[in-house]
Parts: structure tokens; C-alpha cells; sequence
């Protein structure tokens, strides 16, 4: 398999994660672009991903892009049942939370990183207060249903590791960064989940570093 990824990126990070909480690596070649500088934007990468946007997965004659069902391809391939159970009703919760992560929660934690760390380590200009706030606001609102769901469990679907955590947690080096202004300490139960997360074995291999040195 092939699998095109970059640095820096929640989307390439859950993929990353899965192939290496799934034992995939010695089977998965990975191409990373340095998206800043366009290494990504040819004409043989718009014909494997016409979005020209990675995580993008090559599996003999599967070309799959989005990362949450790439996740899902990988888990599936590996027969991996606790990660990613074939039961309907255990199926469809994976989905939901995949869907709720990318239309709520996440997309209102990476509103609010993108303008207190990504901008700044882009170098794409001075973070906007208002949007930041505006951010903040849906993540509380967000993150209050992570924190019920969280009240007696240690992970997303209960007390195993699944695609839902990898899906949800994807921000999670971005959340806990210094400088994230994420209201984090207002759910307790979703800030430790997102450090149960980070000291995941599978998960940690993936961790970005350039993030953190930029806040120094
Ligand atoms: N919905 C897509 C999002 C992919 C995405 O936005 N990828 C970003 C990196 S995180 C990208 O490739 N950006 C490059 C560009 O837009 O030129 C997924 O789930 O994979």
C-alpha cells in the first residue's frame, strides 16, 4: 500500500496512527509533501486525488481519499474487530462520532489553533480575537457532550481504544499546546482523554514536533 501524507496534519495523523496501532507499517509505504512547498500540487497527484489534498491510500487498485474511511479501509483489511467493530450497531457508533468530530467538534477546534498556533507557525499573520472567540464558544458547546460521554469511560465508545478516539482526537497535539487557547480546563474528562491519547504507543510515533518547538 501507499499512503500519502503530511506533517502537522489531524487528518494525516489518524491515518498514521491507525497503520501504526494496526501493524501496518512494514506493508504501507508513505510518501510525505511538504504541503508549504506545493509538493503536492502535480498533475500525477490531482489524478490520484482530484481534491489535490492528502491523506490519500493506494491499495492495488483502490485509490481512497478521506481520512476517517481510510481509517476504516485499514481496520477492515486487519480483520481489527476491538478497533473497529463490524457490528452494525457498533459500526454505526464509529460513524457517528466521525461525522460529529468533523462537522462540530474538531471543526471548531481547529478554528480556534488555526489562528492561535498554525497561523503563527505559517507564518500566515496575527490571530483574530474574534474568531478566536467565536471558536471557543462552539467548542464548549461541543465539548460539553465529549465530556458526558467521557463521565465513566476512559475512551470515546467505552474502555478500548477505537477509530472513534483516533477520529475525534485527531486536534489532540494541537488542543494541548501551550498556546491552543482551547477552554480545555473547563472539561476535565476531555483533557485527560486527549492525554490517555497522546501516551498511546501507536498514536505517540505519530506526534508532531514542529508545533511545540514553535511556541518556544
Ligand atoms: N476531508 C479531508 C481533508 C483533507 C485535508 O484538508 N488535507 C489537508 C491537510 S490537513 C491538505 O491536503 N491540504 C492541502 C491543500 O488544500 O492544498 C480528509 O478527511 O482527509
Amino acid at each position: 500500500m501507499k499512503l500519502y501524507v503530511t506533517d502537522l496534519s489531524p487528518n494525516s495523523r489518524r491515518v498514521l496512527g491507525a497503520v501504526h496501532h494496526l501493524g501496518l507499517e512494514g506493508e504501507t509505504e508513505i510518501q510525505k509533501f511538504n504541503l508549504m512547498a506545493g509538493e503536492h500540487q502535480t498533475d500525477e497527484f490531482r489524478a490520484i486525488n482530484p481534491n489535490v489534498k492528502v491523506p490519500v491510500l493506494v491499495d492495488g487498485d483502490l485509490t481512497l481519499w478521506e481520512a476517517n474511511p481510510i481509517v476504516i479501509y485499514l481496520s477492515d483489511r486487519k480483520g481489527a474487530e476491538s478497533f473497529c467493530p463490524s457490528a452494525p450497531r457498533d459500526r454505526i457508533e464509529i460513524l457517528r462520532w466521525q461525522s460529529w468530530e468533523v462537522q462540530h467538534f474538531n471543526k471548531a477546534l481547529g478554528d480556534i489553533v488555526w489562528e492561535t498556533v498554525a497561523k503563527q507557525f505559517f507564518g500566515l499573520g496575527a490571530p483574530d480575537a474574534e474568531k478566536i472567540e467565536a471558536g471557543q464558544q462552539n467548542f464548549r458547546r461541543f465539548a460539553a457532550v465529549l465530556e458526558d460521554q467521557l463521565a465513566n469511560q476512559d475512551y470515546v465508545l467505552g474502555n478500548n481504544v477505537t477509530a472513534a478516539d483516533f477520529a475525534v482526537g485527531s486536534h489532540s497535539a494541537l488542543a494541548l499546546h501551550p498556546h491552543s487557547e482551547v477552554p480545555l480546563s473547563e472539561f476535565p474528562k476531555v483533557e485527560a482523554w486527549l492525554h490517555r491519547l497522546e501516551a498511546l504507543p501507536a498514536w505517540a510515533k505519530t506526534a508532531p514536533e514542529k508545533p511545540a518547538e514553535a511556541a518556544e
